[in-house]
């Protein structure tokens, strides 16, 4: 009696973290009859980005086969041509020289065999000996079973000497390469980039059986002939499909630089497997280590695998990818930021959907997790600059910084408290809920108002000049019972629009860092629908999108906040108005 009691106490008192659950992005293969071909007459401004990656018009998603290539960066993604929502499936194909400012070419693949008729989904590139590079990706050839029965398909540039890469062809003979298995017609897809390792060129595409998500490894000699590995790379039940899976090598702890994705299996010890989890529309990955011989990857038991695990973002980012960039020897994440706006809002503004600014990825000096920072060529963006030091925040107080464009700008912080004592008590019963429900539940319950010892303190973006709306990004600490200290991180949407409609998450994620310090900093990138959150050198990542009634363009305010009791201290600010990219 008591158990159950005690269960249902439970369950009523984390129901909030059960329905917070469900409500992550949406599903990027539903069909809207009737729209996927609704051409955009006139695409509305208000909440489009002035430095994120997005077409003039239309839909995107995945982030595809981003590559250097002669002189360029080249980026493709998944692109509806004739409209704001999920359909249509092509190839988007951009050039870059340095990954901010973008031209956009024609589609390098369109649905144009048989083996692709029902689109061209995602996939990833691979650089062949003598610098050739070769796409491999998704075709989907009948409607039915939904989402589509998918094969793997590959396509090669027909022309090696244009830098642009503007022609590719998909071969009759040879394609598909890979065909699904009887119980897999529908979940077969997103082939990642291949190594080369004793003799043979390795692959993994995404699927599952049933419940269990599968990483399935295939193999070839020739990367024409492929064969599946006798064992899945790796899998997990109960975690339902697996898309766009990743896996690459990195440095040794605290080391900056890449590694070639080539090199896997080749002297180094820690890997890195991401997966995409359909099922809850976020990214997850472990570090763990490969074992060549009976190709198998395993998990450092550090690590948790599943979603209860680490995240690249602990807010709206799905369908990563990385590349190792050869000019400056480091590992680029790239990663698709779906609306939270209604189909009907997207329509309605004719476009649907950002790629994050490329962050740069390595292992943390722990070895327990990674750390990201948005790539350094970002910074050519800056205009007009604020500086702020040692600014005190007592309790309750709320301090704007003037003299920026707040609604596109970049605000790089540091904050430091003398004491820890005052740091809320940590309720050991979180413990037994996922890590990452726990988080974003906490944040959703104590907002950024509700007043805490160390913290709630950090910044207010996109706020309105009465603060009706903002959105905060902040940090509160809690004391446990054996007297360490937890850190969280929250962006909160919840009253970042006046607008009823759209999906308002009130996103968390813990920080693994030691107060010894007693400093915390905050990078934050605001882009007039999206702020995109770095805490503590980018141990953990959170983005929201809010589209703001009152707050928008010139109307939009940062402040930095606190709500804590102990002092907190705003040691260094700095604030730079950004420069529009040169986009598309
Ligand atoms: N999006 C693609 C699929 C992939 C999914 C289709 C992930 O290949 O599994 O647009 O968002």
């Amino acid at each position: 009696m008591e158990i159950c009691c005690k269960f249902i106490r439970a369950l009523l008192c984390y129901l909030p973290i059960i329905f917070t659950t469900l409500g992550g992005a949406m599903a990027s293969h539903k069909v809207y009859p009737g729209y996927p071909s609704n051409s955009t007459v006139k695409v509305k401004q208000v909440y489009r980005t002035s430095y994120h990656f997005q077409p003039k018009k239309h839909w995107i998603n995945d982030p595809n086969a981003p590559m250097y290539y002669k002189g360029y960066y080249h980026f493709f993604c998944q692109y509806n041509p004739k409209g704001a929502v999920w359909g249509n499936i092509v190839w988007a194909h951009s050039v870059s020289t340095d990954m901010i400012n973008w031209k956009w070419l024609k589609p390098a693949l369109t649905p144009s065999k048989w083996f692709d008729k029902y689109g061209c989904w995602s996939g990833s590139a691979t650089i062949l000996p003598g610098d050739k590079p070769v796409i491999l990706y998704t075709g989907v050839i009948k409607e039915n079973p939904e989402p589509g029965y998918q094969v793997q398909n590959y396509a090669i540039p027909t022309n090696y000497s244009d830098p642009y890469l503007q022609n590719w062809v998909k071969p009759n003979i040879n394609n598909p390469i890979l065909n699904p298995t009887q119980e897999n017609v529908s979940s077969f897809r997103d082939p990642s980039t291949a190594w080369f390792i004793n003799g043979y060129w390795k692959m993994l595409v995404g699927s599952r059986h049933n419940d269990r998500g599968i990483a399935y490894m295939y193999k070839s000699k020739d990367f024409v002939k492929w064969t599946r590995a006798k064992h899945p790379f790796h899998d997990k039940p109960g975690t339902g499909m697996w898309e766009c899976p990743d896996f690459y090598p990195l440095s040794s702890p605290g080391v900056r630089n890449g590694l070639e994705t080539y090199t896997l299996g080749k002297d180094h010890t820690k890997y890195v497997f991401k997966v995409s989890l359909d099922e809850t529309r976020y990214d997850y990955y472990t570090i763990g280590e490969y074992d060549v011989v009976n190709e198998r990857y395993h998990p450092d038991n550090i690590t948790v695998d599943g979603w209860a695990g680490l995240r690249y973002d602990y807010g709206n980012l799905y369908a990563s990818k990385t590349f190792f960039d050869p000019v400056k020897k480091r590992r680029i994440l790239w990663g698709w930021c779906n609306e939270s706006s209604t189909t009907e809002e997207d329509i309605a503004k004719g476009w649907a959907g950002i790629e994050l600014i490329p962050r740069m990825v390595w292992l943390d000096p722990s070895g327990k997790q990674l750390l990201q920072w948005p790539i350094h060529e970002l910074e050519t963006l800056r205009g007009q600059k604020k500086n702020i030091r040692n600014m005190k925040l007592n309790k309750g107080d709320s301090m704007e910084i003037k003299g920026i464009t707040a609604a596109q700008v970049d605000v790089d912080v540091s904050f430091t408290f003398s004491s820890l004592s005052k740091a809320e008590a940590y309720d050991r019963n979180w413990d037994k809920f996922p890590r990452e429900d726990v988080a974003k539940d906490i944040c959703g319950i104590k907002g950024a108002t509700a007043q805490g010892g160390v913290g709630p303190f950090g910044i207010l973006a996109l706020a309105s000049k009465n603060l009706e709306e903002y959105t905060p990004v902040f940090f509160r600490v809690f004391k446990t019972h054996v007297k360490t200290y937890k850190v969280l991180m929250c962006s909160d949407a919840t009253l970042s629009s006046k607008n009823m409609n759209e999906y308002k998450p009130s996103f968390g994620g813990f920080v693994d860092v030691d107060l010894a310090d007693k400093r915390l900093s905050l990078r934050s990138l605001i882009d007039h629908s999206v702020v995109e959150s770095f805490g503590e050198g980018g141990k953990t990542v959170i983005t929201s999108r809010v589209y703001p009634k009152l707050a928008v363009a010139g109307d939009a305010h940062l402040h930095v906040f606190n709500n804590g009791t102990e002092t907190i201290v705003v040691e260094k600010l700095h604030a730079w108005s950004m420069k529009r990219a040169l986009m598309n």
